[in-house]
């Protein structure tokens, strides 16, 4: 197939979702065409695994199969208005899979690693950051030296909390953190007076273990009210962050504005947005400094693009998403929309586990704090299929969070 191939129709002849479990549930969508040529798009949602399959399914390919496969766009829009019931994030990350592998085959037909057709490239590296995590302060201490020598130029940071069993962000083991951990919820407890009480610590003596220069971020995962965030940022100030990650629940965006009154910590929101709407007064209003979109659960490349010139205009940077749960499909994607991206932030990079990789080969590396896109053409990862199919998928739902008189709590 000659780059360009003058128009002629590129016909999706099939496609199908791939459901595996090599130590957590991924599901990939996989688009065939009558020109050999294929791609794939992470449809990943955490603890809905199977609402996704089985919307690609029932719903959507179903609506693939004949189209002209180089119809992104069109495509998108009718998917989009046409599944009528359009935002939720079931819909948008069935479309963010579709949305992926079309542009994985555009840039196979095209002969370039994708980064090259969206623009080429914006930087030489997509700096990353690791996720140092302990029991107790003294564990997250010693674990954020570990990324230090490991090469990593910015950490993320979260602890233990002193009475709190279940703290968000504190893994089983020291490199991979999955908290969809059991077929039904696991109940863990939240307690914001002790968690306000112990936060600052943290920092505090992370930066009089190693300096001012590391960048040190922190995830508190939508657990407080917007003046304890408020607090929280103020008591950080001293130290520096990169960001505070969900400082509170986003469904109202204009709660961020109490917290932007009362403190200069930078924000980040947005892992769990479906679209642009999701975040439109947050973006125009400057009550972020980071939107957290991803390309497996913002409708993929094609959306991800609008919500990056949207924040672009505000001087808001991005900071994907791109935790275990998204898959090396989603990865090797949001890297090369990282490697182009103008007002590129940070990118998340939690390690996947030897069984995912082998699943998932790809040509995306790490090196001195930075990662780099490979220079195959398309987005650079692949799926084993054979050995996708020996690891069956497994029942697993995110925890709850409880107060400690019972209360149902963010998570
Ligand atoms: C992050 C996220 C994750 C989520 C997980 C949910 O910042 O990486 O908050 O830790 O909890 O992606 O599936
Ligand atoms: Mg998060």
């Amino acid at each position: 197939m000659e780059p360009g191939n003058g128009g002629k129709k590129v016909t999706i002849r099939s496609a199908r979702g791939i459901v595996t479990c090599p130590g957590r549930n991924f599901v990939t969508l996989k688009i065939e065409t009558d020109e050999g040529v294929y791609g794939i798009g992470d449809a990943t949602l955490n603890g809905r695994e199977l609402s996704v399959a089985s919307y690609l399914s029932d719903h959507v390919i179903p609506n693939l199969i004949g189209r002209d496969a180089q119809r992104i766009e069109d495509i998108w829009q009718f998917l989009y208005k046409g599944g009528y019931w359009s935002r939720g994030v079931v819909a948008m990350t069935a479309l963010a899979a579709v949305d992926t592998a079309l542009w994985d085959i555009k840039a196979k037909l095209a002969g370039m690693p994708l980064y090259q057709l969206l623009g080429g490239r914006s930087r030489d590296g997509v700096l990353v950051y690791g996720h140092a995590n302990g029991a107790d302060i003294e564990q997250t201490v010693d674990q954020v030296g570990a990324y230090c020598d490991m090469g990593y130029r910015a950490i993320r940071a979260q602890s233990g909390v002193p009475g709190v069993k279940g703290a968000y962000g504190v893994g089983r083991g020291d490199m991979y953190y999955e908290p969809a951990d059991a077929a039904l919820p696991t109940e863990t407890l939240w307690d914001t007076a002790a968690y306000l009480n112990h936060a600052p610590k943290l920092f505090e003596k992370l930066r009089d273990q190693y300096g001012p220069d590391i960048e040190l971020l922190h995830d508190v995962h939508h657990r407080l009210t917007p003046m304890e965030a408020a607090r929280l940022g103020k008591s950080l100030e001293p130290f520096r962050l990169f960001w505070m990650e969900d400082a509170t629940p986003a469904d109202n965006q204009e709660a961020f504005r109490l917290i932007r009154q009362h403190t200069t910590t930078p924000l980040a929101v947005g892992e769990i947005f479906a679209s642009i709407h999701d975040c439109r007064t947050l973006i125009q209003e400057q009550l972020i400094d980071y939107i957290r979109s991803t390309v497996v659960h913002a409708g993929g490349i094609t959306h991800l693009r609008r919500i990056a010139d949207l924040a672009g205009l505000y001087q808001i940077r991005t900071g994907c998403h791109g935790a275990t749960d998204l898959s090396p499909v989603c990865m090797g994607a949001a890297l090369h929309f990282d490697t182009w991206v103008p007002n590129f932030g940070i990118q998340e990079y939690m390690r996947h586990t030897p069984e995912t990789d082998e699943v998932f080969p790809h040509d995306y590396h790490f090196a001195d704090g930075y990662l780099h896109a490979g220079e195959a053409p398309g987005h650079g990862v692949d799926i084993d299929e054979k050995l996708a199919a020996k690891y069956e998928y497994e029942p697993r739902q995110l925890p709850v969070a409880r107060l400690r008189d019972g209360t149902l709590w963010n998570w």
